[in-house]
């Protein structure tokens, strides 16, 4: 934005709740919170090898990946800030097994919420952009907030984010009224609003998939690729350009700003996993952004933000991104179960 005065995080924030009504003091304290946590986890990534913190930690998370050490120190800064203000039921990561009681010793509000800490993690030790994503819900009154609480559809989010840590640190928010992006002044220590409403177009020629996987996909799947391959003399009549950081923050934040469309399909490589990325850390958050923002997000049937979990850790196939190129390739897997 090439406004002279851009408006911080906090002034952003305390608008949606004085003028607009939108939220409330506590999920206005929450998304500080997190910005807060952001921040760290960006320094701590900026300091890269002379921080100390590149390389494994010696440990496997619930889905049995090794943990990198940023990855172990950026879910410890999230649940340190988040612990003590009040606003929150319980916490849920990707880097713990359940999710975590706010302790006795400090008071409890009505949110819940969710990250992955640091996503992108084959990325951390190449220098290569990665992110934290987050996705904020109510926990209903009637039940203790364990596993079960967590378990409702993505369209029961009241706020959804993502930091990019790149070549700058953006903050990217959706509170259920479009996306705003917020870029760290690191000087100031603050984030700025430099983009308002952030629009995907419909259209797009640009794609983000792991081709590696191709011999693994189903039918459908290789259907809509090998037409994009085929480029002006197929049947889509023009060239597609392919992109893929293995970051799904990076490659959603390309896709926000210029369009695209991001897919890690259900493949054949393990039957029993119904995608690599997570529904409610990873697809869910992304998913609101994106239709906030205009475009689409299926597991290539269904919406994302539809869907029920079942489990914390649940994995779904994800399409996103631009909304014709996602309704295409949705009316392919569809075309192809019936
Ligand atoms: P992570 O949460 O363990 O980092 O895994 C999620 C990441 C996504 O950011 C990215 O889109 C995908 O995994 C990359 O997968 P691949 O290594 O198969 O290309
Ligand atoms: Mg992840």
């Amino acid at each position: 934005m090439a406004d002279a005065k851009p408006i911080s995080l906090t002034r952003f924030l305390l608008e949606q709740q004085r003028d607009q009504g939108r939220i409330n003091a506590d999920l206005r304290l929450l998304i500080e919170v997190v910005a807060r946590a952001c921040k760290r986890i960006s320094i701590a990534v900026g300091k890269g090898a002379l921080g100390g913190v590149l390389g494994n930690a010696g440990t496997d998370n619930v889905q049995g990946e090794a943990q990198k050490k940023l990855d172990v120190l950026s879910n410890e800064i999230l649940l340190e800030a988040n612990e003590w203000g009040g606003h929150l039921a319980a916490l849920a990561s990707e880097e713990m097994d359940d999710p975590h009681p706010i302790p006795h010793r400090y008071p409890k509000g009505e949110y819940l919420l969710v990250f992955d800490p640091l996503d992108g993690s084959s990325n951390i030790d190449v220098n290569i952009s990665v992110g934290t994503i987050f996705s904020v819900l109510r926990c209903p009154a009637d039940i203790e907030p364990g596993e079960q609480a967590f378990l409702q559809a993505g369209t029961r989010q009241v706020a959804a984010g993502y930091a990019v840590y790149g070549s700058s640190t953006v903050l990217v928010l959706t509170l259920g009224d479009g996306v705003h992006a917020f870029t760290l002044d690191r000087e100031q220590g603050t984030f700025l609003l430099t983009q308002s409403d952030m629009r995907i177009p419909e259209q797009t020629s640009e794609f983000a998939i792991n081709m590696s996987n191709l011999r693994h996909w189903e039918p459908p799947m290789r259907q809509y690729i090998e037409e994009l391959l085929a480029g002006r003399t197929g049947v889509r009549e023009r060239d597609f350009n392919m992109r893929w950081v293995a970051s799904m923050v990076a490659d959603v934040h390309r896709i926000l700003t210029r369009g695209g469309i991001f897919i890690y399909p259900r493949d054949m490589k393990d039957p029993d996993k119904p995608g690599k990325l997570r529904l409610m850390y990873e697809a869910n958050p992304m998913a609101m952004i994106v239709e906030q923002a205009g475009g689409a997000a299926t597991d290539g049937r269904l919406r994302i933000l539809d869907i029920q979990p079942e489990k914390l850790h649940e994995r779904v196939a994800v399409f996103l991104g631009s909304k014709d190129e996602v309704e295409r390739v949705t009316r392919y897997h569809r075309e192809a179960a019936t």
